[in-house]
């Protein structure tokens, strides 16, 4: 329990309120004590634990509220917040999400009209039963039809392999009906950003109808949602949006540049052209006469490829996955950012001792015919119960039979390590004289991930001290568009892992990407070795490699930042330096 479930629990309690329509004054205390266990650096909790009475001294918690946040403590529940919920329909609050519907409207509709749901809402409106009822117009009704189909399909920002697999497989569609003859994905996509709000293709097509009827038609869409000689738009089933621009063969880059964004990196890449008294768009780089649409006018100066419309402003080609808020100067020309034929090293991966897949003979075969020289094999520690985690006597024994692996399969180094828990106090989970006998020791923290920021923060610095660590192992735990996971002071747990020489992993699977890319930068900057991990449990394990190394690209990793892309005997002397050996 930490700050977050106060924020909830006071959240939950306003909109309660407002819809059993209690007095405002009310129901602003409420928002302002969730604000103030939002933005306080105290644990609230701990507080209410220790000295209850303090807690009415916070600036937005008055006596009241205080008691309810020791209630919470104490008992895990709230009285009040049960008394509230029994007093609500349960699908109500729901209505909240409709754009433009506040809290008055949709107490309106349930006392007014007996709604207690979407689907009640939905009949209601179906029905044309809302006429009459005080402030719903025919506009409002309009709105509310709008924001239901909208709630329906909309799917918020989505994985980026999941992004990455349906642009792939219109691209291939679009390829193979012969109907574009270039066609790429631009957007967060390109960039890299490990989530993705829409899709964006740019293609060339020799007939453009032709490659808009075949893109509108393609298997797994479920609607069309703009379609015209130059844009489309559809959605997927799966309520993924799509957006497909055909552009001029000879404005190909000047549409993929503009379309992969950021939008602040074309803000600062049309700055630099106007300083030039040039203007750059969609369509190219031209001369600025004062007017718009230059293309009208005028012949592009660059507009074919990225690389000559960088160059056409002196500027060397920026690599996407740094066009975000950076400067031009600090990102066009980059040393050579970290790639996928780069790694050549994998350090965290499951057998069928915890919870991977693949016997411990099937996963070093695999880890050499992707060329790696060294796999290091890492299963769960024993606190990781339901990973079927290993004893020590499991563990002694594990050992061995890495050795024995190693020789049988031949021609790659093959590791005995564990992924040992960080325990709840920053402690780990095999004692000492266990953790020496092995060669690789990734800590992760996996349990009691929702604790206060600063007992976070002094459960990973501890962790990251430890004289046998090698690699902090997805050091938050959070979980994308799934779970927050710890917030540590990031600051803290890096410079900690710079004092004491221990690398962060990048966790490669798509699901965690953590480090994230902000964090990834701050290590570098505080030279910190990264670690490009892919966790491997399963048969395709290895394959998400790609997204870690993305992620690493993001952050401005050249190959030399990155243990798993050093080189056999680099990778092993630094191992075993972090041993004094
Ligand atoms: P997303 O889809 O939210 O994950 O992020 P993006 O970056 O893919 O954004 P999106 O799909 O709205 O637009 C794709 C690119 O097109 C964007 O990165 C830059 C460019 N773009 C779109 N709208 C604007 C705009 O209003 N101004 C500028 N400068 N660029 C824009
Ligand atoms: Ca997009
Ligand atoms: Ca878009
Ligand atoms: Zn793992």
């Amino acid at each position: 329990m930490g700050n977050a479930d106060i924020v909830r629990l006071f959240e939950e309690l306003a909109v309660l309120l407002e819809l059993t329509g209690a007095n405002s004054f009310r129901v602003l205390a409420h928002t302002k004590v969730a604000r103030a266990a939002e933005s306080s650096t105290v644990d609230l909790v701990n507080l209410a634990r220790t000295d209850p009475k303090a807690l009415s001294s916070i600036d937005g918690i008055g006596s009241g509220s205080a008691a309810k946040i020791i209630e919470l403590v104490t008992t895990g529940a709230v009285k009040d917040l049960a008394e509230l919920r029994s007093q609500v329909p349960a699908g109500l609050p729901a209505l909240l999400a409709l754009p433009g519907v506040g809290p008055k409207s949709v107490r309106l509709l349930w006392q007014e009209r007996g709604i207690v749901d979407l689907a009640s809402l939905e009949s209601a409106l179906a029905e044309d039963r809302l006429q009459g009822l005080a402030g719903f117009g025919p506009k409002k009704i309009q709105n509310l039809r709008d924001g239901i189909e909208f709630l329906k399909t909309a799917v918020g920002r989505v994985r980026i392999d999941h992004a990455l697999a349906v642009a792939e497989s219109a691209i291939a569609h679009l390829r193979v009906t012969g109907v574009v003859s270039a066609i790429e994905f631009a957007g967060s996509l390109r960039r890299g950003k490990e989530t993705i709000g829409d899709i964006d293709l740019v293609a060339v097509a020799p007939d453009a109808a032709k490659a808009m009827e075949a893109f509108c038609s393609m298997p797994g869409v479920s609607k069309v949602l703009v379609t015209g000689p130059t844009k489309s738009s559809i959605r997927m089933q799966d309520g993924l949006q799509v957006d497909l621009r055909i552009v001029p063969e000879q404005a190909y880059g000047a549409a993929l540049l503009y379309f992969t964004g950021s939008k602040e990196h074309n803000v600062l890449m049309r700055g630099r052209a106007q300083q030039r008294g040039l203007r750059l768009n969609e369509y190219g780089l031209f001369t600025d006469d004062g007017q718009d649409a230059p293309q009208d006018r005028h012949a592009p100066i660059a507009s074919r490829t990225e690389a000559e419309l960088y160059q056409a402003l002196g500027l060397a080609w920026a690599e996407p996955e740094l066009r975000e808020t950076r400067p031009l100067d600090d990102i066009c020309g980059h040393a050579s950012l970290v790639t996928v034929d780069d790694i050549r090293a994998e350090l965290h991966a499951h057998t069928t001792e915890s919870d991977g897949a693949m016997p411990l003979l099937e996963l070093v075969q695999r880890a050499k015919d992707r060329g790696f020289h060294t796999l290091a094999v890492t299963d769960h520690s024993r606190s990781s119960v339901q990973a079927g985690g290993l004893s020590i006597e499991r563990l002694l024994r594990q050992i061995d039979a890495v050795r024995e692996a190693e020789a049988r399969v031949g021609g790659i180094r093959v590791l005995a390590g564990s992924e040992v828990d960080i325990l709840v106090d920053g402690s780990l989970d095999y004692p000492d004289d266990v953790l020496a006998q092995l060669d690789l020791v990734v800590a992760s923290p996996h349990a009691s991930l929702k604790q206060a920021p600063d007992v976070a923060t002094a459960r990973l610095v501890r962790a990251v001290r430890h004289p046998l660590v090698h690699i902090l192992g997805h050091p938050t735990g959070r979980l994308v568009n799934g779970r927050p996971g710890l917030e540590p002071d990031m600051h803290a747990v890096i410079a900690a892992a710079r004092d004491s020489g221990v690398a962060l992993e990048i966790n490669a699977h798509p699901a965690r990407l953590d480090l994230r890319d902000l964090h990834a930068r701050m290590a570098i900057e505080a030279g910190v070795p990264l670690a490009i991990d892919c966790d491997v449990h399963g048969r395709d394990g290895f394959d998400v490699l790609r997204f870690g190394v993305q992620v690493a690209r993001r952050a401005g990793a050249g190959p030399e930042q990155v243990i798993n892309a050093w080189d056999a005997a680099r990778l092993h002397a630094w191992i075993a330096a972090r041993r004094g050996r």
